[in-house]
């Protein structure tokens, strides 16, 4: 159906809705396609609002009746909503309406996945529900009531009656349309219970289809330990006496927060050692927290408007990787993130989609869902942390939470606690959240007479949001080595605040080496002119692990770049350096992992097109499958006593001191592969009896050109699993080499179980396809063909999952003018596409502009 033409919605024209809401009673009636939603709402004239005409939202609704009072209007009806009369003091609204769930294929208001019934409504879903003011700054309270024929049926807050047939939820925090929820279907808990600080025991719940019930003891553990470490460090309480999560198979994201009823993306919660990877625990550890934690920063206290989505998400990602950080390892949480960070949020930061971390305007909001707001937006707030320090950051949240609970609120107020608690002056500051691009930090130094100087200079490339981006507060954590890697000053702070600025350290005994941006201490790039003599050193010797890792990255980086385009021959320095590493058993295995980690090939490409240079996909890969020989070659003694020490013999538990070790088993078991021709890996398969292991040799096999049979065998395994076949088709595509990637994408859209209106299977998919640098950028444009072909058969189906994947176009222009000129003919192809939807609109023309 076709969407009407996108409008642009501005910040600047916020206005507080005209009236407040009382309390809300919804009855659902479910029926597969003529469910009735009565609503049952008690309005009240705000006295903070300006007079405005009664307005709901409603989309795709048929309305059966409406009463104001009890008696029986017929308001004006358009695409977006109605509005009619309404009398001037407190009145009660009735409706009626009715709405299809089966065919919501959007996923987007109440649908229908795999028999159950389970609704999405952040951001705008709510009004494909029933007719409401759907905005967050209209909190209310909620009693549902569901009538259906199904063992189950779920929805927010605390069950009053409940049984087959019927049942009664009453909500008693006030809440925004966006978190409302309910699910029906033919469900099975597994349940646990959680007694809180102050002595209120939860009912816990994981409600899942029958024959999943085996993977859901690692989410439950997951929620717990979430619980408890939200009380002990934030002081947050869980407030109702349940908490339900419930998995579905189609679901356009990760995870959503629902008030007491969390929808999970089944992908994010369903785990067991056979059928997941250590890095797919980790993930649902994380996500579990993250949608718990939000219960506090996104449903307690909300937003505003959409502009200011960064507030709950920005805080809660950050929140989730402190509790990643505690419970696993710091460095490696850091270095991940920092990993990710590069991956999705610099390529965005730095083309035509580039947006401030609070955008103040936007067409389709569910496009805004993205690294900038919440990977960017949770830098910004480690920032602040560093800045103010964590003594002050702790206040600042106790008064956050005193101050705001049970309101909607911006930015503005966010860091009006911490300017009332530290008296410092966030105006400065406050430019992180309103400039849009990365900014490029450079380095001089001087030493004389025991006196070093740093001298940094900012600037942060010009785009359509921030045409002319002024100096930020950028804390710069420094440690300062000795020519023995001694360290001659402790991490300090540096503050820098102007575009150029100096910084000067004195008695210092000889010339220093610095360690700059320990810990990643700000979302910036660092262009260092050091040499690689230098960074072999730091690789070597600096305390700091993040700068450590950092200091091997750059080192790939640099002869990475070096081979693919000038042809040279990898560096000895980064060889030699990551052997000492890799040998040193005090180091953690989970780091040693990272350690052998190469630099994405589209890392490659954004470090190459910053330095003028054009990017040549096929040239990267080629440069990263030599370096990846030369490091096989160089460890060749090392690499049976890596794998020998990190072979895991105990039960498999997917905790961080096992998961490191296989972790680094893996790494090792791929550089292996490339001298043993896969015999290794192949006998590895043959006897794993967990998915990470049994996952890791097959990508061994495929990387060497081998493993077809076991391929083979592993659909026959797990052809009944979709989780397992979702990796199944991703692995295939990800390990396909240049030359093929397209074709074997291509083929396996034919399978029989590319089932494409699954958003899981079609990111596996086409997904994967992008993932494939290489492969997705083939010189003859096939790949981006392929995937714009998809992307205009799903978009009638899914916008929203489109859309997001409309990305993969966005560095479009870092590369040659023949991939431009195919990549730009493929933008218009789908931009020309009749009826295309509002939310692939907005994102092809921010694309091409
Ligand atoms: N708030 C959720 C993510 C989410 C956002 C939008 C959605 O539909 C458009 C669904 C989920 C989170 O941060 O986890
Ligand atoms: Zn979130």
């Amino acid at each position: 159906m076709k969407d009407s033409t996108p409008q642009t919605i501005f910040l600047s024209d916020y206005t507080p809705f005209g009236w407040l809401i009382d309390s809300v009673h919804l009855t659902f009636d479910l029926a597969a396609h003529a469910t009735r939603v009565i609503s049952r709402i008690a309005f009240r004239p705000n006295p903070d609002a300006p007079a405005q005409q009664f307005f709901l939202h409603g989309k795709d609704l048929t309305l059966i009746n409406a009463r104001i009072d009890g008696q029986d209007i017929q308001p004006d009806i358009s695409d977006e909503g109605l509005s009619c009369p309404v009398p001037e003091g407190s009145f009660i609204w009735e409706a009626e309406v009715e709405i299809d769930p089966t065919n919501n294929t959007a996923l987007e208001g109440l649908y229908v996945s795999n028999g159950m019934y389970c609704t999405q409504c952040e951001a705008e879903g709510f009004r494909k529900i029933t007719y409401y003011p759907d905005r967050p700054d209209v909190m209310a309270v909620f009693t549902v009531e569901i009538k259906g024929p199904h063992p189950v049926l779920l929805s927010n807050g605390n069950p009053q009656t409940v049984g087959t047939g019927h049942a009664i939820w009453h909500d008693p925090w006030p809440k925004p349309s966006y978190l409302f929820a309910l699910v029906a279907g033919d469900l099975v808990a597994h349940s646990d219970w959680f007694m809180t600080a102050s002595g209120n025991k939860v009912d816990l719940n994981l409600w899942v289809r029958p024959g999943d019930e085996g993977k859901c003891a690692f989410g439950m553990s997951a929620l717990k330990r979430a619980m408890q470490w939200d009380e002990q460090v934030y002081g947050r309480e869980y407030d109702l006496d349940v908490f339900n999560i419930v998995a579905v198979d189609d679901f356009n994201m990760g995870a959503m927060e629902n008030k007491g009823l969390n929808i999970f993306n089944s992908s994010a919660v369903l785990a067991s050692p056979e059928t997941s990877t250590d890095a797919n625990f980790e993930r649902i550890e994380s996500i579990i927290a993250h949608e718990y934690f939000h219960n506090w920063t996104g449903n307690r206290i909300t937003c505003r408007d959409w502009f200011q989505l960064c507030l709950k998400e920005g805080l809660t990602v950050f929140r989730d990787a402190q509790f990643t950080a505690d419970i696993r390892s710091a460095p490696v949480k850091r270095i991940s993130d920092v990993i990710d960070l590069r991956t999705r949020q610099f390529p965005e930061d730095d083309g035509p989609l580039s947006h401030p971390v609070r955008p103040e305007s936007f067409q389709e909001i569910n496009n805004f869902y993205t690294a900038t707001v919440y990977e960017k937006g949770a830098e910004v707030i480690g920032m602040l942390k560093r800045l103010v320090g964590d003594s002050a950051y702790a206040e600042a949240l106790e008064l956050y939470f005193a101050r705001y609970d049970g309101q909607a609120i911006t930015i503005e107020d966010w860091l009006a606690v911490f300017e009332d608690i530290t008296e410092r002056d966030l105006t400065q500051f406050k430019r992180w959240y309103s400039q849009a691009g990365t900014p490029r930090l450079s380095v001089k130094e001087t030493y004389g007479s025991g006196s070093y100087t740093l001298t940094f200079t900012q600037h942060t490339p010009p785009g359509s949001y921030s045409p002319d981006p002024q100096p930020q507060v950028i804390p710069i954590d420094v440690g300062l080595l000795n020519a023995n890697g001694d360290e001659v000053l402790e991490t300090q702070t540096l503050e820098m605040t102007e575009a150029t600025q100096s910084f000067t350290f004195e008695g210092l005994a000889s010339r220093p080496i610095p360690s700059i941006l320990r810990d990643f201490s700000a979302p910036v790039i660092l262009e260092r002119d050091s040499n690689n003599d230098e960074r072999a050193f730091l690789l070597a010797h600096d305390t700091d692990p993040f700068n450590r890792w950092e200091a091997g990255r750059a080192l790939a980086r640099e002869t990475l770049c070096a081979m693919a385009t000038k042809g040279s021959a990898p560096d000895t320095r980064y060889l030699d350096g990551i052997r000492s590493v890799l040998r040193d058993k005090a180091l953690d295995p989970a780091y040693r992992a990272l350690m052998l980690e190469l630099p994405t090939q589209s890392e490659l490409a954004l470090f190459m097109s910053d330095r003028g240079l054009t990017p040549d996909p096929a040239a990267i890969y080629d440069a990263v499958q030599s370096l990846k020989q030369a490091m096989a070659e160089q460890l060749r003694e090392n690499l049976p006593t890596i794998l020998d020490a990190n072979i895991v013999r105990q039960e498999y538990k997917p905790d961080a001191v096992q998961s490191g070790k296989r972790a680094l088993y893996g790494a090792a078991l791929a550089l292996m592969s490339r001298l043993d021709d896969g015999s290794l890996a192949a006998m590895q398969y043959a006897q794993a009896d967990n998915m990470t292991l049994q996952l890791g040799a097959l990508s061994c096999l495929l990387e060497v050109d081998k493993g077809a049979l076991e391929l083979g065998a592993f659909y026959d395994q797990w052809q009944d699993d979709r989780l397992v076949i979702d990796k199944w088709f991703a692995l295939q595509i990800t390990r396909a080499t240049p030359d093929r990637a397209v074709a074997v994408t291509r083929a396996l859209t034919k399978h029989p179980d590319f089932n494409w209106k699954n958003p899981n299977r079609f990111r596996a998919t086409l997904g994967a396809l992008t993932g494939n640098h290489a492969g997705f950028h083939a010189a003859d444009g096939s790949g981006y063909e392929l995937l714009a072909d998809w992307l205009i058969r799903l978009d009638p189906v899914n916008p929203q999952t489109t859309a997001r994947m409309c990305t993969a176009f966005q560095t479009w222009r870092r590369y040659d003018a023949s991939r431009q000129a195919l990549i730009g003919a493929q933008l218009d192809r789908i931009a020309a596409t009749p009826d295309l939807s509002g939310d692939v609109t907005e994102m092809i023309t921010r694309i091409k502009a």
